[in-house]
């Protein structure tokens, strides 16, 4: 039975930081909201997120890729200078600064790259990362970051010359092994899971969230809407997580 945080964000903030203080060891799960303070649009938000403006089939599937690899590539081109605008925020900071403070382990859906970028060592990215191209041919990964441009040529693998592909994790693919084997991990030991900025409808990340509020870990949701989670679990704070997560900390 969670113990509802009805009275106040400031007494919900209060509660889940003595929570994090106490953790023997925290799982911070994060999504697209974490990253909207930067500038960048989450994907479901209405009006402003991504597939409000346009069709994941026609961008986020391996059959989008085939039919028409330029306006995929495009758009990730296009994304990339919004992440390359907007940076970090307060948000990335205080995640890195908790992971200072506690034994944590980091689990994100976002592929921006921004809690690396705020000093978050390791995080384990359950949709890839933006920044790389994969090659569907031989399947190596050019670790190279790519350029921030807005070049319209697809880029081809440098090892066998295969039209490359961004390194992120598209609908109806598997979720990189090492990635979801270290959050599975952290989920049986976690006392305490910090879910922040996701609207958990995307499995199977959302299945680390319905197992957490099923633990007896507490676990507390930072989101300024409600999700299929949020009457479960123990402390929600309905806010931006820009101005929570320091609040958090202080
Ligand atoms: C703020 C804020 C602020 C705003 N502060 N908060 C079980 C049931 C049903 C369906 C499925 C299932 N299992 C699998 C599926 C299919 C599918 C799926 O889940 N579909 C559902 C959407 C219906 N899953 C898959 O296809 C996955 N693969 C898979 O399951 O493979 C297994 C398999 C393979 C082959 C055969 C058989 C099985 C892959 C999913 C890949 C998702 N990819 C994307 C895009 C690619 C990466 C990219 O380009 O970025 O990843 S989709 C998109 O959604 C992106 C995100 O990482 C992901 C999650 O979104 P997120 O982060 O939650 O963002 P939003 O926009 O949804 O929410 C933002 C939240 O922030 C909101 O709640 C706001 O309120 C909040 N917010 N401002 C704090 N300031
Ligand atoms: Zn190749």
């Amino acid at each position: 039975m969670p113990a509802e945080c009805t009275p106040s964000n400031s007494e919900c903030i209060a509660q889940a930081a003595r929570w994090l203080a106490e953790a023997d060891h925290l799982l911070i799960l994060t999504g697209a909201g974490l990253s909207a303070e930067s500038g960048i649009p989450t994907f479901r938000d209405a009006q402003t997120g991504f597939w409000a403006r346009f069709s994941p089939q026609d961008l986020a599937t391996p059959e989008a890729f085939a039919d028409n690899p330029e306006r995929v590539w495009n758009w990730y081109h296009w994304r990339r200078t919004l992440i390359a605008r907007g940076g970090v925020n307060a948000g990335h900071r205080a995640i890195a600064e908790l992971a200072r403070r506690s034994p944590t382990t980091l689990v994100t859906q976002n592929v921006d790259g921004l809690h690396a970028a705020a000093g978050s060592n390791p995080v384990h990215e359950l949709h890839g990362n933006i920044w790389r191209e994969r090659c569907p041919g031989c399947g190596c990964v050019d670790l190279r970051p790519i350029a921030e441009s807005t070049d319209e040529e697809p880029p081809c693998c440098t090892a066998c010359g295969h039209m490359a592909r961004p390194d992120v994790v598209w609908f109806g693919e598997t979720l990189p092994g090492p990635a979801l084997e270290a959050a599975q991990q952290a989920l049986e030991r976690a006392d305490c899971v910090l879910v922040v900025g996701t609207s958990n409808r995307v499995y199977p990340a959302a299945a680390i969230v319905d197992a957490a509020v099923r633990s007896s870990a507490r676990v507390i949701e930072l989101n300024p809407a409600a999700t299929p989670v949020s009457s479960q679990v123990d402390c929600r704070i309905t806010a931006a997580a820009g101005t929570a997560l320091p609040a958090l900390l202080r």
